[in-house]
């Protein structure tokens, strides 16, 4: 299940609009089996995905501007300096459409899109995510930001592959993976996900794959357990969540943030620990659970890749790597890879 960090509110995929109550008791139902799911397994887990309610998404744009999250920022400046010779690189001298796994990290996106506009004077940027709501929030501000693109919002669980319209003939699609969202997967589902993407494109498309690099391993924890606490009350905030969404009654204060390194599995595991023996009681789900002093509730894990390895998953996943680019610490890697 840690997986599986974005299954939209769709249980299958399926590419009608819904109405806000049709996605809303969906996304309720997705939350409640998970929890379930999770709190019954050994060791007890609870997918990433459950991070992002609207206070949870509050308190990751906050992280992105910790001092110790580097990721963000070094991404945003490799984009930045690099974001034409990237739009060049994909269009490969036909007119570049541009898609986006989920409809969040904006700025960084805009970057590309700009550098599309100036290469092509218009472009069209189809963000793709579950929830319609999300999607119309990104619709509205790139149009109202970028003079030239037209958003195409694509309502669908990426998670399960694209089905999008056919590009024109003299136009090549380019799918944006940025943010090291890939990171929450483990390697075979990582690269499995980019292949069901793959299968959704057409030959000369692209996909642009931002990635965390494994470094030091006091950078990679200090980036997972800020000196200001953020990410502990991210972590913690998922307890919050199940109490407000479905009555549980979690003591916040009686578990605690752990970020920890994986050097086997070469990834950042974060955890919420257990401080003392209790039971907690979900009431929506009629479940009891009870932990132990000391045990612990997986909450995610954040992979970081060599970019061998980075090379190794694109590869894996049917795309020929034709694009490079990292900054001056090789700390993150933005990778182009195209359909052959
Ligand atoms: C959004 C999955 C890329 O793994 O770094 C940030 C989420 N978790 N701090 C990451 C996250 C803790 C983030 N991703």
């Amino acid at each position: 299940m840690l997986d599986q960090p974005a299954p939209g509110p769709h249980p299958t995929h399926r590419m009608h609009t819904t109405t806000p109550i049709e996605e809303s008791t969906r996304a309720e139902e997705q939350v409640a089996a998970a929890v379930l799911t999770g709190l019954r397994s050994l060791p007890r887990q609870l997918p990433p995905w459950l991070f992002y309610d609207e206070a949870g998404s509050r308190l990751f744009e906050e992280i992105t501007e910790l001092p110790e999250y580097y990721l963000t920022r070094t991404e945003r400046g490799i984009l930045a300096a690099h974001a034409g010779a990237m739009v060049e690189r994909a269009a490969d001298g036909m007119r570049l459409r541009i898609a986006e796994l989920g409809a969040g990290s904006a700025d960084k996106s805009r970057l590309l899109l700009k550098a599309a506009v100036e290469r092509q004077g218009t472009a069209v940027y189809e963000p793709i995510d579950v929830s319609a709501s999300a999607l119309d929030a990104a619709r509205e501000r790139i149009e109202r930001e970028i003079a030239g693109i037209t958003v195409a919002p694509r309502v669908m669980d990426y998670t399960h592959g694209l089905e999008l319209e056919a590009a024109g003939h003299d136009e090549r699609r380019l799918v944006l993976y940025i943010g090291s969202s890939i990171g929450n997967f483990d390697p075979h589902e990582a690269a499995a996900l980019l292949r069901r993407v793959r299968a959704g494109l057409k030959a000369g498309d692209g996909l642009l794959l931002g990635v965390d690099l494994v470094k030091d391993e006091a950078k990679l924890l200090a980036a997972y357990d800020d000196a200001a606490g953020v990410t502990a009350r991210f972590n913690l905030n998922m307890l919050a969540r199940l109490n407000r969404e479905l009555g549980a009654d979690f003591n916040p204060a009686a578990f605690r943030h752990r970020a920890v390194w994986n050097g086997m599995e070469s990834r950042i595991e974060m955890h919420l620990e257990s401080v003392c023996p209790q039971r907690v009681r979900v009431a929506a789900l009629d479940f009891e659970v009870d932990f132990a002093e000391g045990e612990t509730i997986h909450t995610e894990n954040s992979y970081k890749y060599t970019a061998a390895l980075a090379e190794q998953m694109i590869a894996t996943a049917g795309f020929a790597v034709v694009g490079n680019w990292t900054d001056e610490r090789r700390w993150f890697g933005v990778w182009l890879g195209r359909v052959e």
